[in-house]
């Protein structure tokens, strides 16, 4: 049995019901979900010209391997509606698998903890709801204080109307 954090994105159409039908089109005999962090509104990352995004991260533990997960998640994308189009561009739903256990991968298919995360506070900020003494496998940093290094991104907890670009 493995815990693994998966990182959940919309930002097209109805993103609460987006996330909430992967939570559970996810959730299966050799997959559980353990947790789930709040939402969060989030500026995008990368292309800019686009809305505003529903993120949040979900834990869960799982007897499937790596490259087993990742063609589940592949699958829960197209039932969704994911249509590849414009790379990091709009989505009905992106999965991405962030940690597996203590695992570093480096496959043409699959890289993890997935290579961008530790820039990005989308992830970061409901990573370290979950659990922010999580340390990163490969570098060695906890989920805090990468999140410390990412705060100029605006990110706000949904439920709340405080924007924040400084600590929590
Ligand atoms: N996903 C991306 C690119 N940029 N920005 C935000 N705020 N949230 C995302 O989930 C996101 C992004 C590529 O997967
Ligand atoms: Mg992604
Ligand atoms: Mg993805």
């Amino acid at each position: 049995m493995k815990v693994v954090y998966l990182g959940l994105g919309s930002n097209l159409g109805d993103r609460e019901a987006h996330l909430k039908d992967a939570l559970s089109a996810l959730e299966s005999r050799d997959l559980r979900l353990r947790r789930a962090s709040s939402l969060y509104e989030t500026e995008p990352i990368g292309l800019r010209e686009q809305g505003w995004f529903l993120n949040q991260v979900a834990e869960y533990e799982t007897e499937l391997f790596p490259l087993q997960l990742l063609r589940r998640i592949h699958r829960i994308e197209q039932k969704l509606g994911r249509r590849r189009t414009v790379v990091n561009g709009p989505r009905t739903i992106d999965i991405d698998i962030l940690l597996y256990g203590k695992a570093v991968l480096k496959t043409p298919e699959l890289q993890v903890p997935h290579p961008r995360y530790r820039e990005r506070r989308f992830v970061l900020e409901p990573l370290a709801e979950l659990n922010p003494g999580l340390e990163d496998p490969e570098i060695h940093r906890s989920v805090s204080a990468m999140l410390d290094a990412v705060r100029a991104q605006t990110v706000r907890k949904k439920g709340t109307n405080a924007i924040s670009r400084r600590p929590l």
